[in-house]
């Protein structure tokens, strides 16, 4: 007897230190629960490469069917795929960069089939003036948007909207489709009104907790949900605007690479060691959740800068930022006949370094 005592309590024990196997959402989808522990096992194969608007558009093409940057440089899709909901709150039929929603909502759909990991942000508009998300008049906006703020109601109408999207996005047997949320992103910065010089943390937690719950109550069941700083200087900082475990699937960061600015391998060496850590104290999955060298004018920025400073840190994926179709030096990811191509290449064919025909 004493001996089965000791078993079951050596299991309740090593249970209790191990993984949180289970989304932080209760009530989480059946498919969530398979992304998460999807997720889990990947980590162990490899880095996910991404790609945002990567089916939509690239340089100097849009929406013809099938066309990838990324699959046209190295013969594969990536492995996770990026959208953004700006625009959503006004039930607008294109997001900020003109992606029309219906063509998003296809894109989705056909990334899933593919066995694409999905991810959304939300350049959301300043609720208070109208304005776009780096539109930072107004004050505090994030107090506004709370219970009992002047702009609540607006939050709420624009939450809706956002919810009859996410709500819309079903598999071919109309399944609701996992996806990454990822809202309120580089909470360090200053660029949007939800930013460290706009709100105090104890605002930007509670509008991350009201907006969780919400999504609760209003049966939204399909998020795995992504915490994500700008960069940052320690931990602390770091994990300041954190809204606590019982709110978050994966901490992430944000760090784009500008040389004026700050020294990537030395900054990303500290950040992605940082991230790292916390998740695993935190029993979370961790992401380099975006990232790029605008116009990739290294040619070997790919083996030289992104490489060195992703591996070894178990984080599930990179997320580069977009390729224009409109502005011709704003991409983050090379395409054919780009300087850094071969480069690209020897990234990819590396084995930790996973695109979607790694991860089916
Ligand atoms: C920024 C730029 C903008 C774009 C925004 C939202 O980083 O790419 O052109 O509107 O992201 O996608």
């Amino acid at each position: 007897m004493r001996r089965i005592l000791f078993f079951l309590l050596t299991v309740f024990l090593l249970a209790g230190c191990g993984e949180k196997a289970a989304p932080c959402d209760p009530h989480a989808d059946r498919r969530v629960h398979d992304l998460h522990g999807r997720l889990l096992q990947l980590r162990d194969k490899g880095i996910m490469i991404g790609h945002q608007d990567d089916l939509m558009y690239g340089h100097a093409w849009e929406y013809e069917d099938g066309r990838s940057d990324i699959m046209e440089v190295c013969g594969a899709y990536p492995a996770v795929m990026g959208w953004d909901l700006g625009g959503v709150e006004l039930d607008d039929s294109c997001n900020l960069d003109g992606v029309p929603f219906d063509k998003m909502r296809e894109a989705v759909a056909k990334a899933d089939s593919m066995g694409c990991v999905i991810t959304f942000s939300w350049h959301m508009r300043n609720p208070l003036t109208g304005g776009s998300s780096w539109d930072l008049s107004g004050g505090n906006v994030v107090r506004e948007v709370l219970p009992g703020g002047s702009c609540h109601d607006i939050y709420k109408k624009w939450t809706d909207r956002c919810i009859i999207f996410l709500k819309s996005l079903k598999d071919a047997q109309g399944n609701p489709i996992p996806v990454i949320y990822r809202p309120y992103h580089e909470n360090t910065g200053g660029a949007f009104w939800w930013g460290a010089l706009s709100c105090d943390p104890e605002d930007y937690i509670a509008l991350w907790k009201w907006t969780v719950e919400y999504m609760y109550a209003s049966d939204v069941h399909n998020l795995l949900y992504a915490y994500s700083t700008d960069i940052f200087r320690s931990g602390q900082e770091y994990m300041l605007r954190y809204p606590g475990d019982e709110w978050v699937d994966i901490m992430g960061w944000d760090a784009y690479h500008r040389p004026q600015e700050w020294d990537f391998l030395e900054g990303m060496a500290e950040m992605a060691r940082t991230v790292s850590t916390l998740a695993e104290e935190h029993h979370k999955l961790a992401a380099f959740t975006e990232t790029g060298l605008e116009s990739v004018y290294m040619n070997d920025w790919w083996t030289g800068y992104l490489l060195p400073s992703v591996r070894g840190y178990g984080l599930s994926w990179v997320l580069l930022w977009r390729n224009s179709q409109k502005m011709e030096n704003h991409f983050f990811a090379p395409f054919k006949g780009h300087d850094s191509e071969d480069d690209f290449r020897k990234m990819i064919d590396e084995e930790d370094i996973l695109t979607v025909n790694d991860i089916i």
